[in-house]
């Protein structure tokens, strides 16, 4: 319910900017001249990185966008989740100083309101209050939680880090009375730390005699159609079994900051048109080009597994923009540079 409303508050935040970004452009260039076609790629950048100073071009197009998003929001909502402990007042307070590596531990925190009190009404997203997602900063490392809630809006989770390092966890959730948002706070276990190399850019990915596959190419800033297929044995499973809600759960995290984006499950169990695999669809909408990691939480015969995947967001292998502005809505022609851009195997 609350899923639809979140990415119309989303695109238009991200109208208001990308209308900021010509507006900016227009003002810059030659005066009378038509202004261009802004193709996709070339504007996600900027649009992204100006957060601070697009609020204030979004008032001059006030008028035209006053309908559809406040400028103060709309900049809120361009910023990418998980890269803010605090965000719209509210702040994820972690309650636990000491994580030791490889040692379960009761990792304790709250989410306090504006009023500075912790929040004990939030509302329920894919059957959860909080998700609790934990990487390690390399990227290595993730493990998809849910906390208990405890007297107090205090919430506690199991939680072990597997080896020192640096760790960031993000507690995803709508407070009720609020909108949706993701806070994302560093942990970290003492001792000797070995930063890994961001796994090679895949399309398959293999879990325990699972294989899956990904089909479908990220694009800046538009909503992108990812497919995972799941087989075992070489056989299609064409039985998974409904996770939070639906038949996959996907996380997509930036390299670099660990941005944590914005996927949205297309279909659920039960809705008379999602079938139980093999194939599970999402719509995936990153703010730039780069890198990203991929986990993909499904549920088979009673255990849930994660198939972690890196991709790429638009085409680095050919920056020079092609004159004509043309979306790449095709992704023809992709898989051949992916596999050009991974020489050496793992
Ligand atoms: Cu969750």
């Amino acid at each position: 319910m609350n899923t639809p409303a979140k990415l119309v508050t989303y695109v238009a935040g991200l109208a208001v900017v990308f209308g900021a970004a010509l507006g900016v452009g227009s003002a810059v260039g030659e005066v009378g001249a038509p202004p261009k076609a802004t193709a996709p790629s070339e504007s996600a950048g900027p649009a992204s990185a100006g957060h601070g100073e697009s609020t204030g071009h979004g008032d001059k197009n006030g008028g035209q966008n006053s309908a559809t998003a406040k400028p103060a929001q709309a900049a809120a909502q361009d910023t990418p989740g998980g890269l803010q402990v605090s965000q719209n007042g509210y702040t994820l307070t972690p309650l636990t100083a000491t994580i030791k590596a490889g040692e379960p531990t009761d990792f304790a925190f709250t989410v306090t309101a504006p009023d500075g009190r912790p929040v004990t009404d939030f509302q329920v997203q894919h059957d959860k209050k909080v998700h609790f997602i934990v990487v390690s900063r390399d990227l290595t490392v993730f493990q998809h939680l849910h906390p208990e809630e405890g007297a107090g809006g205090v919430w506690t989770v199991k939680l072990t880090l597997p080896e020192a390092g640096v760790y960031r966890a993000y507690a995803d959730i709508f407070p009720t009375g609020a909108s949706a948002l993701t806070l994302g706070t560093d942990l970290f276990a003492a001792g000797d730390y070995a930063p890994k190399a961001l796994p090679q850019v895949s399309r398959t990915a293999e879990v325990d005699g699972y294989t899956v596959t990904l089909d479908g190419d990220l694009t800046p800033g538009k909503s992108s159609k990812l497919t995972l297929k799941v087989s075992k044995d070489g056989k299609p499973v064409t039985d998974l079994q409904p996770y939070l809600g639906a038949y996959g759960h996907l996380v997509a995290l930036r390299a670099g900051d660990l941005a944590y984006l914005h996927v949205h499950p297309d279909g659920e169990p039960g809705d008379g048109r999602t079938k139980p695999g093999p194939e599970i669809t999402f719509y995936a909408e990153v703010p730039s080009t780069g890198d990203y990691r991929l986990f993909l939480d499904f549920q088979h015969g009673g255990t849930v597994r994660t198939a972690d995947f890196t991709a790429r967001a638009g085409q680095a292998a050919a920056p020079a923009a092609s004159p004509a502005a043309t979306p790449s809505a095709d992704p023809s022609g992709s898989p051949a540079s992916d596999h050009d851009s991974t020489p050496h195997g793992h």
